[in-house]
C-alpha cells in the first residue's frame, strides 16, 4: 500500500468546488420541493457553501450560475465570500432558460436568438472579469427532437462560430470549459452530445479551451475513466461535474450510485498528475438535492470525493506497474482492489484532526445548530433557478 503520509498531503491540498445551485430548492420535472431555510439570495448561498467548507476544509470555492446568481455588485459578493472564508469560482452560463431558446441558443436557426445567447455569454465573461473567476463553463441544451428539424452540420457551424467568439473575448488566464451531455432536453440530436464533439471544438479553439466531464452525462455502461485518461493525456481535461446517476442525469450525491467508478476515475486523475493544482483541473460538484437536506448533502458528497481520492492515492503504483509489466492480470487487478477495499475513513478522520476540524463533519454540522438557525431566520427561500 502506498504511503499514508503522502496520501494525506495530497488530500490536504485537494480543493472541491461547490455549486451555488445546490443550496436552493429543487425537485424533479414534476415538482419542486421547498425546504426550510434555503437561501433567499446569492449571498446566503455563499454563506451555506462556506459552511460546507468550514466542516470539510476542502471546499474553498463556490461556482456561480448566471443569471441565478446575478447581483449588482460582484465586488460585494466576492468580499462576502472572502469574509466567509471561501472564494467565487467558475461562472456557469445559462442559455437554456428563456422562451427564445425553444429551438436552441447558439445553434438556433434564428440569428437574433443566436446574438442574444452570445451576448449573455459575453456578459458572463464580463462577470468573470469582476469576480476574478478563471473558468467559464458552457453547457448548451441545444439540439433537435425530430429528424429533419434542422441541419445537423449547420448547427455545428453555428456552435463553432459562437465558441470562437467567446474564446476570443477571454483574457489572461481565463478558460472556456465545454460540457457535453448525451441527451436532454433534446432527444433526437444534441449539439454537444459527447466528449469527442467537445474535444474537437476545444482543439480548434486553442490551449485555454478544455472539456468538462459531468459524470452523469453518458450512456449507461460508458467507461468514463477511459475518457478521463484520454483527455488527461491530451491536456484537455478542464473540469469535472461530479454527481451520481442510476438512470440518466440524476444529479444525485457523488459516489452514491457507484463509488467504485468514482475511485477508478480518480485513480486515472492521480496517475496522470491531475491532482496537482498546476494541472488546472477543477473538481466541481454538480448536484441538485431534492429529497435530502442541502448542506449535509454537499458535505456527504465532498466526503465521498475525498474517500475515493484517498483510495486512489493508496494504490501501490510500483506494484501495479510490476504486475502490468509481467502480464500478471490477477496481480494487477489485486493491487487496485486492495486499495479500493481499504477503509480510508480513519485516515481522513486523522487528517481532519490535523487540519483542526472535527473528524466527523456530518455530526459536527448536525451539532452546530446552523440548520435550525437558517430555518428560523430565512423565510421564503427560493428555487435554485429563480430569476432566469
Ligand atoms: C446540465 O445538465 C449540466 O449538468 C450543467 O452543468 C448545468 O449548467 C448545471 O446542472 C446547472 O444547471
Ligand atoms: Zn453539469
Ligand atoms: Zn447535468
Amino acid at each position: 500500500m502506498a504511503g499514508r503520509e503522502a496520501a494525506k498531503n495530497a488530500l490536504r491540498a485537494q480543493e472541491i468546488e461547490l455549486p451555488s445551485w445546490a443550496f436552493g430548492n429543487s425537485g424533479t420535472r414534476f415538482k419542486v420541493f421547498a425546504q426550510q431555510g434555503v437561501p433567499r439570495d446569492p449571498f446566503e448561498k455563499i454563506a451555506d457553501a462556506a459552511r460546507v467548507h468550514a466542516h470539510t476544509g476542502v471546499a474553498p470555492s463556490v461556482a456561480l450560475h448566471i443569471p441565478w446568481d446575478a447581483v449588482d455588485d460582484y465586488g460585494a459578493l466576492g468580499r462576502a465570500a472572502a469574509d466567509a472564508g471561501i472564494r467565487l469560482g467558475t461562472v456557469n452560463a445559462n442559455v437554456f432558460q428563456d422562451d427564445d431558446y425553444r429551438l436552441g441558443s447558439v445553434t438556433n436557426p434564428d440569428p437574433a436568438v443566436r446574438r442574444k445567447a452570445l451576448d449573455h455569454l459575453f456578459a458572463c465573461v464580463d462577470i468573470m472579469d469582476r469576480t476574478g473567476s478563471r473558468d467559464l463553463k458552457l453547457w448548451f441544451s441545444d439540439g433537435t427532437n425530430y429528424p429533419g428539424q434542422d441541419d445537423i452540420r449547420a448547427r455545428q457551424d453555428r456552435l463553432a462560430e459562437a465558441l470562437a467568439a467567446v474564446y476570443e473575448r477571454l483574457s489572461g488566464e481565463q478558460r472556456l470549459i465545454l460540457e457535453y451531455k448525451l441527451f436532454e432536453p433534446a432527444f433526437y440530436t444534441t449539439d454537444v452530445p459527447d466528449w469527442g464533439t467537445a474535444y474537437a471544438h476545444c482543439l480548434r479553439l486553442g490551449e485555454r479551451a478544455k472539456v468538462c466531464v459531468d459524470t452523469g452525462h453518458h450512456a449507461p455502461g460508458t467507461n468514463i475513466e477511459f475518457i478521463v485518461a484520454f483527455l488527461l493525456r491530451e491536456g484537455k481535461l478542464g473540469a469535472f461535474d461530479f454527481n451520481s446517476r442510476f438512470y440518466a442525469d440524476d444529479d444525485l450525491i457523488v459516489g452514491a450510485a457507484d463509488p467504485f467508478q468514482l475511485f477508478r476515475i480518480l485513480f486515472e486523475v492521480r496517475t496522470a498528475g491531475g491532482l496537482a493544482a498546476e494541472a488546472g483541473i477543477a473538481f466541481m460538484l454538480d448536484q441538485c438535492h431534492n429529497i435530502e437536506p442541502k448542506i449535509p448533502g454537499q458535505i456527504r458528497s465532498v466526503m465521498n470525493v475525498q474517500e475515493a481520492t484517498a483510495k486512489a492515492l493508496l494504490v501501490d503504483t510500483d506494484a501495479l506497474a510490476a504486475a502490468q509489466a509481467a502480464g500478471d492480470v490477477l496481480g494487477a487487478n489485486g493491487v487496485l482492489m486492495d486499495a479500493y477495499n481499504t477503509d480510508v475513513r480513519p485516515l481522513l478522520a486523522e487528517l481532519r484532526e490535523e487540519m483542526g476540524l472535527d473528524p466527523d463533519p456530518m455530526a459536527a454540522y448536525a451539532r452546530s445548530g446552523y440548520g435550525e438557525r437558517i430555518a428560523a431566520e430565512r423565510v421564503g427561500g427560493r428555487q435554485a433557478g429563480w430569476g432566469a
